[in-house]
């Protein structure tokens, strides 16, 4: 949970990275482009993966030119305070991060030929990955324990609000031609064919060399390695480099190091409740 919150439309954001005014711009006013690309997440979900398969999709494979400016800066969060000015110095085609909840995304997409990638991943690691990151980054409250941070995550407390909520919320638009979804789990399982998938969402045409170089620089092992994709050159006043990296160990069922079978049975039970009436079966269940 961050320090300081505030929330918009009932979800919570914190006041260090969000204000009304940039939340409101966002889903009012800002002007969606027929060639904007959406990279939509919960946080924690594969948001930074998906920067990069898509910014390298963007430049044909061509790591030099997909790795020019950081990325936190090439793919922008759009509702951030600075947001706005960020996203206005993108050139076309603009790929453009959010981790907006649906009923207060842009108004202006559904009058555009815009594209949505939609990434989802298994909310026990999503809550495990966050649990990390609120311990090195400075404008979160670092959790005391597992089960303080597993309570605010189901209760929908943590910044961007409930992640059922995200979830069901976006995946209104699964049927819709401009929306695309994926799990990190897939990404996982099978990168280089879900790269081909995207490409095709994205009427990109890539040759098999430039495929193979998507896939090789959006590995984990590449991105750590990367400082434009580590997120190593953001001030420290923002994140504690010291404390760990936002590239913590990218693996699929981390969870099971961190919950106790009590919190996994409640993690369960809070988890079919929610999900019950959502009649989309999810990458991860049942395996
Ligand atoms: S954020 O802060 O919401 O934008 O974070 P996000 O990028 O969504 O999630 C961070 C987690 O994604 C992992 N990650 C990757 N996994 C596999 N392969 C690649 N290339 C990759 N890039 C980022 C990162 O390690 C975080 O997961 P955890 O479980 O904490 O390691």
């Amino acid at each position: 949970m961050a320090e300081k919150t505030f929330r918009y439309r009932g979800v919570p954001f914190t006041t260090d990275l969000h204000t009304e005014e940039s939340l409101s711009y966002a889903e009012n006013e800002f002007v969606v482009l027929d060639d904007d690309t959406f990279n939509v997440t919960y946080p924690k979900s594969g948001t930074n993966w998906m920067i990069e398969i898509l910014n390298l999709i963007k430049y044909n494979g061509n790591a030099e030119l997909s790795n020019q400016l950081p990325i936190f800066i090439k793919s922008p969060w759009y509702e951030l305070a600075h947001g706005k000015q960020q996203v206005e110095v993108l050139t076309s085609p603009r790929i453009i991060t959010t981790h907006l909840q649906y009923q207060m995304f842009s108004k202006s997409f559904f009058n555009s030929k815009a594209k949505i990638v939609y990434t989802m991943r298994n909310p026990k690691d999503v809550c495990v990955s966050n649990y990390h990151f609120a311990k090195i980054v400075h404008c979160y409250k670092d959790p005391e324990s597992i089960q303080e941070h597993l309570e605010t995550f189901l209760q929908g407390n943590d910044v961007f609000g409930c992640w059922f909520d995200h979830v069901k919320g976006w995946m209104q638009m699964k049927d819709d031609s401009r929306f695309f979804y994926i799990s990190y789990e897939e990404l996982q399982q099978d990168l280089r064919g879900s790269v081909v998938r995207l490409c095709k969402f994205l009427e990109k045409e890539l040759d098999d060399e430039a495929i193979d170089s998507v896939v090789k620089h959006s590995s984990f092992q590449v991105m750590k390695n990367n400082k434009m994709a580590n997120w190593s050159l953001t001030p420290s006043d923002f994140m504690d480099h010291n404390k760990g990296s936002i590239m913590r160990k990218g693996v699929s069922g981390d969870w099971k190091n961190h919950f106790t079978v009590a919190q996994n049975e409640y993690f369960d039970r809070v988890y079919e409740e929610k999900i019950k009436d959502f009649n989309i079966k999810l990458f991860w269940e049942d395996k």
